[in-house]
C-alpha cells in the first residue's frame, strides 16, 4: 500500500483530483515505517550531542551524579490514604472528614506548581515516576499530591515531547492512596482560551477515568457563572469539586477598596452555592499577607460550611507566616513543596512550615525524616534543569507593587528578551502595574495574566504611556489577546470594563456579555476521530482527541517529533536535553525488559554541505547517523 501514497500516486503527482479524491484514498497518507526505534532513537541523541536542546545551544553535558532515591519496600503492602477514604465515602464524606480533622493537611505541589513556578514546567515524567512510589509510601497521610494541569498539559507536549495523559497513568500506577489533584483554568481547561462545554465535560470524564480526584478550579476573572460547567462536571463523575476563588489586592489597603472581606465572602458563598465540596483560596502571585490570611479565613470559616484549602507563592518570603496565621484561623490544607523544590516563587516548604508549628496543636502529621528523604532526591534531580531557572536569587517583596504570579514571571522575562526588551525588564514589571490599573484592576491569573502582560510589553516596545494609548488608540493595533478580553472572551470582570478603553480597543467590534461557552459550536467527536485516524495512521484513543481538540497544532507538531524520533520520554533527562559526551555509554530501557546499550564513539568533522556523521555503538554494534550541524 505504500506505493500508493502521496509522493507517489500518478493521479495525486498529475494534479488531476479535487479533494473527495483525497477524502476517498486515505491510503495517501500511508506512510511505511522506514526506521527502526534504535536508529531513531541515535538520530535524536546525535542531534541533541550537536545542536544541543532547541533555544539553549550547543553545550558541553555536565557529569551529573545519580539522584538519592529514599529505599522503601516494594513488597509492603502501600498505607492506605484519602484516596481510599474518597472512593469509599464519596466526595461530600471526604469533606466531611477533612473538616473533622484538628491537624491541617498538606497538599504537595512539587510534581505540578513547584516545577512550573521553579523551572518552567519542564520537568520530565521519568523524574517523577522514579519518585512516585517513594512518595506515596513516605507520605500517606498528605491530602493531596498536586499533579497535573495548569501549564504542564502543554508543556509535555510542546517541549518535553511526551504525552501527559501517559503521565497520570504511570504516576496514578505508582501512588494509589494518597488523593490526585490538578489545577483546571475553568471554561480554559488547560489551555490559554475559552473551550466549548462538551469539551470540558469530555476533559473531566476522562481525566477522572484516568487517576485524577480533586479538580482545582478557577476563572481568570473570578466569574462564577465561568465556573459552573466544571463544577457540574466534576460533580458529575463523583469526584472532589475545589472552586478556589484568585485572590487579587490587598483587603489590608482601604485604599483600595475592590476587593475587601465583603468581596470574597460574597465570591465564597457563590461557589459553595454552586456545588463546590471544598473552597480553595488560589493566591497565585503570592499577595495575601500574614494578618490578611487570618482575617480571610477567620471570616470565610464563619461564612460558609466547605472545608477551606489554601494556596500560595513564597515570591515575598513571608510564605510561612501567611500559613501560620492561617492555619490559626482554622485553614483546612495549605499547598508546600518538597523543601528542594519550595521557596522563592514556588509554594512554601513542608518540613520548615512543619518545624515552624512545633508546639502547635495543630501541627501537620507527616513524618519529618521522610520528607528530608524525598528532598535529597528532588536536591540532585533539580540540577538537571539548571537551564530553566529563573534567576531569582532571594525573597522578592516588589511582588506586593508588581503582582505578577508566581508562574508568570519568568516566562514574561522570557517573552522580554524575546522582543529585545531583556533590558528593560525593570520597566515591563512597571508598565505591568500600570496596565493593572487601567484594566480596572482584575484577577491577574493564566490566562488574564497574560493579557495584562502582552499589553505591558506592547506599551514598552512602542514607547507608549496611558496617555498616548487613549490619545492614540484608534491607530494602535493592539495584541490580539487584548482585543479578545475587552471583547468578553475571557468572561467579564468583577465590575465591568473600563468603558472608555473598551471603546477604543474594539475599535467598533461588539462585545459580548454572555458565557463564552455558550456561543462556542460543540466539538464533534466522530468527526475529529475520523481526521485524526486519517492523519495518525493508528488506533485513536479519546486522549489523542481531546489534545486534539485543545491543541491541535502543539498535538500534531508532537505526533511528528515521535514519528521521526520515536518515544523519546524513555531517555534520561541529562541526554535528553545535553545527548551525550564522547566515549560515554549509557542504558535506555525502550520498553519493560528492552535495554538498547548506546555509545557515542567520535564525531566526524563538518562536511561542505553543514552535516556531519556522528557515530555510535548500538549494542555493540557500529551505527553512523548523518546531522545537520546548526551552530
Ligand atoms: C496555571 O494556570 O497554570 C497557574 O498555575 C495559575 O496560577
Ligand atoms: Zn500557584
Amino acid at each position: 500500500p505504500f506505493l500508493e501514497n502521496v509522493i507517489q500516486n500518478k493521479q495525486f503527482l498529475s494534479g488531476e483530483y479535487n479533494t473527495t479524491f483525497i477524502d476517498r484514498s486515505p491510503e495517501l497518507f500511508v506512510f511505511p515505517k522506514r526506521k527502526d526505534r534504535g536508529t531513531k532513537m541515535l538520530a535524536y541523541i546525535a542531534d541533541r550531542t550537536i545542536n544541543g536542546f532547541e533555544g539553549y545551544g550547543s553545550r558541553k553535558k555536565p557529569a551529573f551524579s545519580k539522584p538519592r532515591i529514599p529505599e522503601v519496600k516494594h513488597s509492603e503492602t502501600v498505607p492506605s490514604g484519602t484516596k481510599q477514604i474518597l472512593d469509599e465515602r464519596g466526595p461530600d464524606g471526604l469533606a466531611s472528614w477533612l473538616k473533622e480533622q484538628k491537624r491541617v493537611l498538606l497538599t504537595d505541589t512539587t510534581f505540578r506548581d513547584a516545577h512550573q513556578s521553579l523551572l518552567a514546567t519542564r520537568v520530565r515524567t521519568k523524574d517523577l515516576e522514579t519518585i512516585a512510589e517513594p512518595t506515596s509510601r513516605l507520605l500517606p497521610e498528605l491530602f493531596s499530591l498536586e499533579m497535573w494541569g495548569g501549564a504542564t498539559y502543554d508543556v509535555s507536549y510542546r517541549f518535553l515531547k511526551e504525552d501527559p495523559w501517559e503521565r497520570l497513568l504511570k504516576l496514578r500506577e505508582k501512588a494509589p492512596n494518597v488523593l490526585f489533584q490538578m489545577l483546571l483554568r475553568a471554561s480554559n481547561a488547560v489551555g490559554y482560551k475559552n473551550y466549548p462545554d462538551n469539551l470540558i465535560r469530555e476533559f473531566v470524564e476522562k481525566s477522572a477515568t484516568a487517576g485524577i480526584d480533586v479538580y482545582r478550579i478557577f476563572d481568570s476573572l473570578n466569574w462564577v457563572e465561568g465556573m459552573k460547567p466544571a463544577i457540574d462536571a466534576v460533580r458529575q463523575n463523583n469526584k472532589v469539586a475545589e472552586a478556589a476563588l484568585c485572590y487579587t489586592g490587598d483587603i489590608l489597603d482601604e485604599a483600595r477598596p475592590k476587593y475587601d472581606l465583603t468581596y470574597y465572602k460574597k465570591v465564597a458563598k457563590e461557589l459553595q452555592d454552586a456545588g463546590a465540596h471544598v473552597l480553595g483560596i488560589k493566591d497565585m502571585a503570592g499577595l495575601l499577607k500574614p494578618e490578611a490570611a487570618y482575617q480571610l479565613i477567620y471570616t470565610l470559616k464563619e461564612a460558609i460550611d466547605i472545608p477551606i484549602h489554601l494556596h500560595t507563592h513564597d515570591t515575598s518570603g513571608n510564605g510561612i507566616f501567611t500559613y501560620a496565621r492561617a492555619i490559626e484561623a482554622g485553614v483546612d490544607v495549605v499547598d508546600v513543596a518538597s523543601g528542594a523544590m519550595a521557596g522563592l516563587t514556588s509554594q512554601p516548604s513542608a518540613s520548615s512550615l512543619y518545624y515552624a508549628l512545633d508546639g502547635s496543636e495543630r501541627q501537620p502529621h507527616i513524618n519529618v525524616n521522610h520528607y528530608e528523604q524525598l528532598g535529597h532526591y528532588w536536591e540532585d534531580t533539580r540540577k538537571y534543569y539548571h537551564d530553566f531557572e529563573s534567576g531569582m536569587m532571594a525573597p522578592h517583596s516588589e511582588i506586593y507593587e508588581h503582582e505578577m504570579p508566581g508562574g508568570q514571571y519568568s516566562n514574561l522575562q522570557q517573552q522580554a528578551k524575546a522582543v529585545g526588551l531583556g533590558n528593560r525588564w525593570d520597566e515591563v514589571k512597571k508598565m505591568y502595574r500600570r496596565v493593572n490599573d487601567m484594566f480596572g484592576d482584575i484577577v491577574k491569573v493564566t490566562p488574564s495574566s497574560k493579557v495584562v502582560g502582552d499589553m505591558a510589553l506592547f506599551m514598552v516596545q512602542n514607547e507608549l504611556n496611558e496617555d498616548e494609548v487613549y490619545e492614540k488608540g484608534d491607530s494602535l493595533a493592539f495584541p490580539d489577546s487584548v482585543v479578545e478580553f475587552f471583547q468578553g472572551y475571557l468572561g467579564q470582570p468583577y465590575q465591568g470594563f473600563p468603558s472608555e478603553l473598551q471603546r477604543i480597543i474594539l475599535k467598533g467590534r461588539e462585545p459580548i456579555q454572555v458565557r463564552p461557552g455558550e456561543l462556542l459550536d460543540p466539538v464533534d467527536f466522530k468527526a475529529l476521530k475520523e481526521t485524526l485516524f486519517h492523519q495518525l495512521d493508528r488506533q485513536v484513543t479519546s486522549f489523542d482527541m481531546i489534545s486534539y481538540a485543545l491543541y491541535p497544532k502543539v498535538f500534531m507538531e508532537y505526533q511528528k517529533f515521535t514519528e521521526q524520533f520515536g518515544n523519546m520520554s524513555v531517555l534520561d533527562t541529562p541526554t535528553f536535553f545535553y545527548g551525550m559526551r564522547l566515549g560515554e555509554e549509557i542504558e535506555v530501557e525502550i520498553e519493560q525488559g528492552k535495554t538498547l546499550i548506546v555509545k557515542l564513539v567520535s564525531i566526524g568533522e563538518a562536511q561542505l554541505d553543514g552535516t556531519r556523521t556522528v557515530y555510535f555503538e548500538l549494542n555493540g554494534q557500529p551505527r553512523e547517523v548523518v546531522i545537520r550541524d546548526e551552530n
